[in-house]
């Protein structure tokens, strides 16, 4: 079956979104697998976005990441990377539609609120980067 890794980033965790988040991928009808509260070192974080490395919003973003703890979550079910990426909407919350995580809870997109994965291929990469030793 499907995955995909879902993760609130610091702002969503700080300003209490990590219930609403969760409920909307529950009543969708997807299966959370794994779940962890995560402080993670600037490396990581590095590693985790290493695909935006010449970005010039990039060491920002890293930052941003690891300004405190985040929701690292496995989310599973039919269809669920392009799905769960509708349901967070697009990148940049200024067109993000309402009725998206970020349409409805951004302005930013420096602060987004969450990430999910935009392939299965980055959704395995992912789930192996932030869950080494399994969904625990
Ligand atoms: P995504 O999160 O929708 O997949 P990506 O292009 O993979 O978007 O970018 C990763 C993250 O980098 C975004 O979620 C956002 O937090 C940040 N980001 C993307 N573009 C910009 C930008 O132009 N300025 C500042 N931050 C950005
Ligand atoms: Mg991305």
């Amino acid at each position: 079956m499907e995955q995909t890794f879902i993760m609130i980033k610091p702002d969503g965790v700080q300003r209490g979104l990590v219930g609403e988040i969760i409920s909307r991928f529950e009543k969708k009808g997807f299966t959370l697998k794994g779940l962890k509260l995560q402080t993670v070192e600037q490396s990581f974080a590095e590693k985790h976005y290493e695909d935006l490395a010449t970005k010039p919003f990039f060491s920002g973003l890293v930052e941003y990441i690891i300004s405190g703890p985040v929701v690292a979550m496995i989310w599973e079910g039919k269809g669920v990377v392009a799905t769960g990426r509708k349901i967070i909407g697009a990148t940049n919350p200024a067109a993000s539609e309402p009725g998206t995580i970020r349409g409805d809870f951004a302005i930013h997109v420096g602060r987004n609120v969450i990430h999910g994965s935009d392939s299965v291929e980055s959704a395995t990469k992912e789930i192996g980067l932030w869950f080494p030793d399994g969904p625990n």
